[in-house]
């Protein structure tokens, strides 16, 4: 089918919302006849749509496929900027991968590289990051902010509170924040967020946000090594979540939290950071490449970094892997 009658049947029924379309009006709408509306609906049938048919009524849509696409993406986004380019692949070695590649040729604020499935997904320190198909969200953000390079560490946090925010919104749950970069559901990780950055100088060019959210994977779905500390938002809520409209949501609440960020500065998101913080007021361990310390967390500042209160002071914590010791 052409992409663009496609794109247009598939707002057709978004738009009517589970209520039935005539034949007719559809046929008006795509400027096509009958039995051509009839074949276009027979091909979003293949591809996974389930459509109702019922003869004077008309087409309704039952249910959309379980599908991350651009299209999917793009119908209903209520965004200004954020994922208004939208690059989609069903694989790719790593969207982080791709977006540095786009942003060095100009890419605009705002774009958004999204794909089903990750071959060489990537978290920090050249770990990898567990992205298999059909269930998760992968993605990366592209922004271009005007601000100092050690400020961008805020843009993690930024992001975070976006997500959890995102979450909460779609599917009610309430995730947490672990400092910096992970959120968690009981204590297990289910979204990941790796933030970089090309910048000479104290120039930023671009800043890379990288997401791995868990969407709808089942406890079997995650390997072995995962099983005692990975969890998705479907294990969480025991429903299915439909993806493509999370990245919608997730690109109004980023879109709002950076808004503020350029307009007010970090201290808007440093209060939602912290009302969402796991780690404050907590006993913590946390391992840097400096060594490892001991000691309560009691917030973080106007940069972003973990203010540790350690039996030898207050110790600044830039980049840790943190533990949260039992209370
Ligand atoms: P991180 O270094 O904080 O976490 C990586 C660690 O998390 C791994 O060593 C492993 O223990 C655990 N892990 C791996 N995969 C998963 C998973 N699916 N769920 C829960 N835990 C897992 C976190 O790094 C940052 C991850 C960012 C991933 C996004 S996906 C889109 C973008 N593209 C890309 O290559 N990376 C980012």
């Amino acid at each position: 089918m052409q992409s663009n009658l496609r794109k247009k049947l598939i707002q057709l029924f978004t738009e009517a919302d589970g209520e039935f379309i005539s034949g007719q009006k559809i046929s008006e709408e795509l400027g096509c006849s009958r039995t051509a509306v009839w074949k276009h609906i027979e091909d979003l049938r293949k591809s996974g749509y389930e459509l109702e048919a019922v003869r004077k009524l008309g087409y309704k849509m039952i249910k959309k496929p379980d599908k991350i696409t651009e299209d999917e993406i793009r119908l209903g986004l209520k965004t200004k900027k954020m994922g208004q380019t939208i690059h989609f692949q069903d694989v790719v070695s790593s969207t982080q991968k791709i977006a540095h590649e786009l942003a060095n040729n100009g890419a605009p604020e705002g774009t958004i590289i999204v794909a089903d499935k990750q071959t060489e997904g990537r978290g920090r320190m050249a770990r990898a990051w567990h992205s298999p198909e059909g269930n998760g969200i992968w993605m990366s953000i592209i922004l271009r902010p005007e601000i100092p390079v050690q400020k961008t560490p805020q843009l993690t946090l930024l992001a975070a509170v976006a997500i959890v925010q995102a979450i909460e919104e779609q599917t009610g749950i309430a995730a947490e924040i672990k400092w910096p970069n992970d959120i968690l559901i009981n204590g297990k990780k289910v979204v990941g967020i790796l933030t970089e950055l090309q910048a000479e100088a104290d120039q930023v060019h671009s800043v890379i946000v990288g997401t791995g959210i868990n969407v709808n994977q089942l406890a079997a779905d995650f390997p072995e090594e995962l099983q005692e500390t990975a969890t998705s938002l479907r294990l969480a809520s025991g429903e299915k979540i439909d993806r493509a409209a999370l990245v919608q949501t997730i690109m109004s609440t980023f879109e709002k939290r950076y808004e503020d960020y350029l307009a007010y500065g970090f201290e808007p998101i440093k209060l939602l950071w912290e009302s969402y913080a796991l780690t404050l007021n907590r006993e913590l361990t946390a391992r840097t490449l400096n060594g490892t310390f001991h000691g309560k967390a009691l917030g973080i500042d106007e940069e972003g970094v973990l203010i540790l209160e350690t039996s030898d002071g207050i110790k600044k914590i830039y980049s840790a892997d943190i533990d949260i010791n039992p209370s």
